[in-house]
Parts: C-alpha cells; structure tokens; sequence
C-alpha cells in the first residue's frame, strides 16, 4: 500500500486556465479532444509535464499546434520538453469506453444515459489533465450526439448553443465563467424530462431552476424542486451567499456510488435524493431529499466558489456544508422542540458512524495525514465530525461572530484552493477576543488528533457555603499513529437543575450577579473547575446540552438524578439523553452478565410518563422511547457477544411492548391522522409514533398469540394512503415475524415491481428483520438469488447487503461464521467491478478486534481471506491492510 502524504504537498508546477472539450458520445467508445490554455507557475522548477490519465486511449498530443513527444509512466502522461513559452496550447484526443465503466467513476452509462462522476479522481478516467483541486480552469464543452436517443445534453454552466448534425446527431455546447478544479466537471446525454421554475434573488436577477429526470417520474420532482427553492432563499438570508449562475440544473441518475455531487451548475444526483411521492418515498426519504438537496446546493458557495487546495482538506468543504445543511435542515423543521428532535438525530448518526470509525483501525484526523486511496477518506470522520468542529467553532464566536466570520472567509478566499487552517483563521479574525482567537491554535487540535475524547464530570455541593464545585476532565486514548493526544478545547454548554426540576441561576466565583441558566464552559486542559456560588441545595447538572463537543461524558449521575434530567431538563437532547444513558447502563449491564436483562420498574414508569405525557411532542416520544441500538451497546462493552446484545435488548424491547401495552394502543390511537399527508416535522412524528406503536403491539401478540394487532397491522398495510404508513405497517408485520407478513410482502412486491427505489425498500426490510433461528440470514441469502436482485446497482446492493451486515448484528454475527463468510464473498464480488462500494462493504468488519470468540476468530479469517486475494482493488486492500494491522 503506497500512501499519498500531507506534508508532501507541492503547488502545481502548471496551472490550466481554460479547456475546451469536445465529446463524440458513444456507449462503446467516447471520442474526448481536449484543447489546455497551460501556464508555467513561475516559482516551481523547470520540470516535465505530468498528466493524469487511467484507463484511456490516447490518440493524439499536439503542443503549441505541433507533435511532442510523450511517454506513459506511472499512470500518467509525461511530456518531457513541453514548449518553453511562459504559457502554451496542449491538444489531446482521447477515447474511453463507458459501457464498460462498472466503476461508476469518470464517464459512464446508467440505463440509457450517459454521466459523469469526477470527484475525487474521476476526471483522469475522461481525458489527461491535472487532475488535482488546486488547478483551476475555464471549461467550454461541446457534445455530440444521437439525438433520438440522447435528446438532452447538459454540461456546466449557461448554454451558448446547440442545433443539428449529420446522420440523426446533434450537439449542444456549454460554458461556465466560473474556473473550477477538475472534480466539478460534469456531463450528461440522456432521454429525460425537466420540472423547471424560476426563482427572482434579492438582487432582482431571475435564474432557472431544473430538475431532470427520466420520463414517468416528473410526478416525483415537486419537493426536490421545493427544497432546492427553499434552499437557495436559506442561503442568501442566513449568510448572504446568493445563487451565482443563471441555471442550475439537478440531474437523477440510478445507478451512483453515493448520495449525490456537486458539480458547478449541474448537480448529479442518486434517484433516491430526488425522486420522491407520498405513494412510494417515506418521511425519511421526503427528509433525505431535502437535506441532500440543501447540501449540495451549499456546495456551490462552500466548496466550490472556495474548493480545497488537496483532498486532505476534504473536510474544509465537506465538514462546513454538512453544518449548513444540518442549520437549514433545523431552521425548516420549525419550533425549538423539531429542532432538538433533528439535533437528537444528527447525533444519533456520529455516534453509530463516526464513534466506532474514531475508535477502529480506520480513525483518521478530521483532516488526515495520509491515505493510499482518497476515496475511502469519505468518512463520518471528514463529514460529520468536521461538521461538529464547525459547530464548536459557532458555539465559540457566536451566531452573529459566526456569520462574519463567514463574510471574512469569502472576502478573503473567493475563487481560491484553500485550507482548513485558512477557514479557522478567517473565523477566528472576524472575531478578535472571542473565546476561540485567544486558543486558535490548540482548538485546531480537532483537525490534528483522531479520537472521541471522553470528559468526565463531578460536583461536589458544599451546603454550608451554598457552593457547588464542579470538576471537568478530558482524556483521549491512543489512535493508529498517534500514541499521544494533547487536550481538546472543548466548549461544554450547561446548567444547573434543581430537585424540583427548575433551572438553576448561573453565578460563577467571582461574578457579581447571576448571568442566565446556561452557559458555555471551555475546558481546554487535563482538569478543571468551576464554583459556581449562591446554589441553595444540590443541583443536578446538565452537561454537554445540545451536544455542544463530539465526545464521550461520564457525568457520574445516579439513576435518580438521571431522572430528573428526563422529566424537566429545559435542554431537550439531555432529557432524551437521560433516558438513553439509564437503558444504555441496563442493557450493558444484562449483556455482560452483571445485571437482569429486563428494565426496572421506575424505569418503565418512567418511560410510560414519556409516552403518555400530554405536552411533548410525538417525535420526540418516539426517540425517548427507542432504546439504544445493537450497535451503540456493542461500542460501550469491552468484548461484545453480539447474539447476547441481541438476546438483551430484544427482552427489554418485548417488556416495553408488554408492560406499556395499554400506552401502546392510546398512542396509536391519538396519533393515527387522516390529514392530506405533507412531509412536515409534526405529521412525520405523528407516523413515526403510530409506527412504532404498531409494532410494539405486533411484537405483543407475537408472545401472546393474540391476533388482532397483526389482524389491524395487515389492514392498514393494504389500506395505508402514502408509503410511511405501509411500510410502517409491513415492518410491523416483518419484524414480529407474523404470519401475515409473508402476503403482505408479496403484496408489496406485486404492488411496487416497478418501481426501484421501493423494492430496495422491500429488499431491506426483509434484511433487518429481527432474526430467528437463523431464517433472516438465510432469507438474505435466497434474496441475493431474486430476479429482482443485482450487486451492479449500488442502491440494490446495500440494500439487502449492507442492512444484513450493518444493521443486523444478531443475523449477521453467526456463531458457524456464515456470515462472514458471506461477507467475504460478497466484497469480492463486488471489487471485480466497483471498488469503491467493496471497500464501504468491507469496512462493516471495522470493530472486529472487539468481539468475542467465536466471533473475533472467524471474523480476522474472513478479513484476512479478502487480503490474500492477489487482485484487490487498491480501495478495499486499504481497508483490510488497515483492519489486519
Ligand atoms: N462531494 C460528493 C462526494 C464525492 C464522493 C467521492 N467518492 C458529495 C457530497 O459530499 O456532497
Ligand atoms: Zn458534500
């Protein structure tokens, strides 16, 4: 494995200011000319040209209009003595073939279209270029091609011309003012229709939005366009950043590796983040689309206006737009309590992805310090934990201080490759005195050093003196490369709550009045304190409120002041916390053996209060009562059983269904509504209850054998009026293992046959079901076998493939190692032909080092299969070196 270096980096030794490109498009061979604008950077010693290239024909060089020689090395095209002009003309004709493109990376077709995927390294499988973020260009682009099958050509940026050719062809011809790195180019031939609207900017400009899809799916386009909309407003209210091109055009695409790309002007989109109808796409999904929408929409000010200079930076886009999206996703959910619900859900996602990444043996630095292949640097870490770290910064400087340092870091960096210090630094300077500027420099340790760090917390109450001490620690234990971790600036939002359940005043030593009922601790070494004055009985702190810093906090709280948090903390995400801590501790307790697998008494009582009570809304009763997930025990035992974890928690989920059965059936009933449906944050909770109070009473009769509930279950699946219902019902049916589930999913199958994005549904439902005597995995297996089923369509694939294994511990961790063995197979599989899903499939073994015997033996021989076969991918041989090492 050769590693790619951080501290290695080089300015390019040219730049390209503009190309042109012609495209003859055809399925089998795509003819590319390519004509650079190139400049010599004058500070870089005179060298040979290097040009990326992988995997292309090339047919032509011409420099300045003449031949140069040229040679191939290293995959890349050498050109030893360019012209000695200052600036010069390169001329390249390439081919390449994209039918044959499995990869899913640079140019390929999908149904029958042609599209592009360029980041990270995807532009060098389409022609030669320096194909790295810090070379910028002006692209002018011309397509050519059958115009009956291929009636809509799009590139980026405006549209200059188009009009007829020879032999049924034709061709359109696209430019984009803005200079943009190579990983923002984009393409598209295809028969698809467009939902358009025009949309006026505050400066009066007016600008055409365009969401293209196949035909028969227009119907499904109202609320992408909707988000991109409300998307576009958000951004120009909250920091001033308006829509910059005259079009901006969203394209779906079935078959993709990922979520959706930014591309300058033409966003490429996985159908799953567009396409969606109340009939066919869940509240999720309505809020997949949206926040996918959001996100790559903010691109275009955070990440393509200013890109980064080398993809170590990755989370200097990445990082900062997941933030935006996640503030947009919050300012359009509504109140204080939807907004903690989403916060809730944000946080719920870092700890079940990027938790277990910092703690395996792929943690990296929200900016790494090396990778063998940049593609699987795509991680919870760059994204999600990079979003924290902006969060922090916010927290630190303020909403307002955050906003101009914003304004600061687009004054000083528009149109330029840049770095993560640069934001930190832009932020930091528009806020001179704040309590980031005075410790910019250990703050950026979050960028440095890998790992969660866990705080730890006590009080001590002095009732004499009416003086409450609290003490703060942090430590982070060792990651891959770092043995040592220097503290964190840790910003710890919190207050003080009485017995009572009131909010504390805030007096700190040494100030003379009481400043509000919370507020922003930094704790930035080993250990601290802070007295707190004129407290009239012991408090019960709330720490981290919010989740102000992505780490882990042993607050040392007794069950009953846990219980305190949960009925009347005035911060929502510690009153869900509280209940999440006081199950997390019981079930940890019954899997290790040193406690009952069932919830005591107060707890369910607890529990019910929630459930029932009269003020609180139904999404959050629905995250209340969810008990940590399989996955979020295993990570707080030191050696996980999985079957046993599985064992645990299915016994307190049959307890709650019982001892709240009553509770159950009022919720359902208060919630089921029969408004007209609309995605909204009020009704997706009112659903998100009723579901989950559907099957808690299947999971009842499943032990009591009564039928009525899986009677009622089935009736609403086949009478449900928008897909949240119907599924819900089915899931109900599936995961209790009913008799009536089996009908039911043929019913749905029939029902849905042609509509992909709902049979991935199908496929994945079946694949998390709870599992029984082995039949989910066995049922897995004979799904892998559909006519339905296919490993080339990335959806389908982790459809069945990564819902067994990353969400189904219990079917998946299989004491006979079946499991990973399937495992195994299936990444191999799927290397032959897509190395970058392999390699995210290949990393569901991460936290094998973790498990119990016989798991733990099996699994480093599954693992250690995958690394001895000779033709691995450079993707998936990364992630197995690294889980082995
Ligand atoms: N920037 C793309 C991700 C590209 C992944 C390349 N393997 C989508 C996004 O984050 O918006
Ligand atoms: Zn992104």
């Amino acid at each position: 494995v050769t590693l790619v270096r951080r501290e290695d980096y080089l300015a390019p030794a040219y730049r390209i200011r503009s190309v042109e490109l012609c495209f003859d498009l055809e399925p089998a061979k795509t003819l590319v000319s390519s004509k650079l604008a190139i400049e010599r950077n004058p500070q870089a010693a005179p060298q040979p040209l290097r040009l990326h290239g992988e995997g292309l024909t090339l047919l032509r060089v011409l420099a300045n209009g003449e031949s140069v020689s040229f040679r191939h090395e290293d995959g890349q095209l050498v050109i030893d003595h360019p012209p000695a002009d200052e600036s010069f003309t390169l001329e390249i004709r390439n081919s390449c073939c994209p039918e044959k493109n499995t990869e899913l990376s640079g140019l390929y077709t999908s149904g029958s279209g042609f599209f592009t995927q360029c980041e990270a390294e995807g532009f060098r499988r389409i022609t030669y270029f320096l194909d790295r973020p810090d070379v910028m260009a002006v692209y002018t682009v011309t397509l050519r091609a059958d115009k009956a099958k291929y009636p809509v050509l799009l590139s980026n940026g405006n549209l200059v011309e188009q009009g007829e050719l020879p032999g049924g062809r034709h061709f359109a011809k696209w430019h984009d003012p803005f200079p943009k790195p190579s990983y923002l180019f984009a393409l598209v031939a295809a028969d698809l229709v467009a939902r358009e609207q025009k949309i006026r900017t505050r400066s009066g400009k007016e600008h055409l939005l365009q969401v293209f899809v196949r035909r028969g799916d227009l119907d499904k386009t109202e609320h992408a366009m909707n988000s991109l909309v409300a998307s576009v407003v958000w951004d120009e209210a909250r920091f001033k950043l308006p829509l910059d091109l005259e079009r901006f055009m969203i394209v779906a695409v079935e078959d993709f590796n990922m979520g959706a790309m930014e591309n300058k002007g033409l966003n490429i989109f996985n159908t799953k983040f567009v396409l969606a109808s109340p009939a066919t796409a869940t509240d999720v999904d309505f809020f997949g689309v949206e926040s996918v929408v959001a996100h790559e929409y903010f691109h275009n000010w955070t990440g393509n206006r200013i890109t980064c200079r080398d993809w170590f930076q990755l989370s200097l886009k990445e990082g900062l737009t997941v933030y935006r999206d996640q503030e947009f996703s919050m300012d359009m959910s509504g109140g204080a309590s939807a907004r903690a619900v989403r916060r809730i859900e944000d946080v719920r996602q870092l700890r079940a992805a990027q938790f277990p990444e910092d703690a395996g043996p792929m943690a990296h630095p929200v900016r790494p310090d090396s990778y063998a292949e940049i593609n699987n640097f795509y991680t919870a870490t760059v994204y999600d934990k990079g979003a924290e770290v902006v969060r922090m910064m916010a927290t630190l400087v303020g909403r307002e201080g955050f906003a101009n340092g914003m304004s600061l870091y687009f004054e000083r960096h528009d149109g330029q490759a840049v770095t993560c210090d640069d934001f930190a630094q832009a932020i930091a300077d528009a806020n001179p005195g704040s309590a980031l500027s005075v410790r910019l420099d250990a703050f950026k340790r979050w960028y440095a050093q890998a790992g969660t760090p866990t705080v730890t917390a006590r009080g001590t109450y002095d009732a004499e003196n009416r003086r409450y001490t609290l003490t703060l620690e942090q430590f982070c234990g060792p990651s891959p490369g770092q043995p040592f971790k220097f503290p964190f600036v840790i910003p710890v939002a919190m207050g003080l709550v009485a017995q009572d359940g009131s909010s504390l005043p805030l007096q700190l030593a040494g100030e003379e009045a009481p400043g509000g009922t919370s507020r922003v601790l930094v704790l930035e070494h080993p250990q601290q304190q802070w007295v707190f004055e004129n407290v009239d009985a012991a408090p019960v702190p709330s720490l981290l409120r919010g989740f102000s810093a992505p780490v882990n906090l042993d607050d040392g709280l007794s069950d009953a002041e846990r219980m305190v948090l949960l009925a009347h903390d005035s911060d929502a995400f510690n009153r869900w916390e509280s209940a999440q801590k006081l199950a997390l501790s019981r079930l940890c307790a019954a899997a290790q053996g040193l406690g009952p697998a069932a919830l005591d008494a107060p707890l369910v009582e607890a529990l019910r209060a929630v459930l029932r009570h009269p003020a609180l809304d139904a999404s959050f009763k629905e995250l209340v009562l969810q008990l940590p997930s399989e996955g979020y025990v295993a990570e707080h035992l030191p050696v996980v059983d999985p079957q046993r974890v599985h064992e645990v928690r299915e016994a307190m989920r049959a307890q709650l269904a019982e001892q709240l059965h009553a509770d159950w059936i009022e919720a359902f009933e208060r919630n089921a509504t029969n408004e007209a449906y609309a995605p909204t944050v009020a009704q997706a909770g009112k659903r998100a209850l009723v579901n989950m109070a559907l099957s808690m009473l299947c999971l009842q009769s499943q032990r009591s054998g009564d039928p009525v509930w899986p009677g009622r279950a089935y009736q609403r699946f086949k009478d449900a009026t928008n897909m949240t219902e119907r599924l819900g019902a089915l899931s109900a049916l599936v995961e209790s293992h009913a008799g009536l589930a089996e009908p039911a999913l043929s019913r749905f199958h029939e029902l849905f046959k042609d509509d992909a994005l709902v049979l991935d549904k199908w496929f994945a439902l079946q694949a998390r079901a709870p599992e029984l005597d082995g039949r989910v995995f066995a049922r897995v297996k004979a799904l892998l076998k559909h006519p339905d089923f296919s490993l080339r369509n990335p959806n389908r694939a982790r459809s069945l493939l990564f819902s067994l294994t990353m969400f189904n511990p219990a079917a998946f961790h299989r004491a006979d190692a079946a499991g990973y063995v399937f495992w195994a197979d299936r990444v191999m599989d799927i290397d032959a032909m897509n190395p970058q899903l392999a390699a995210r499939l290949a990393r569901v073994m991460d936290r094998w080092r973790k498990l119990a015997e016989p798991y733990r033996g099996a699994a480093r021989e599954a693992i250690a299969r995958v690394a001895a076969k000779p033709d691995l991918s450079g993707d998936v041989r990364e992630i197995v070196t690294r889980a082995l090492a």
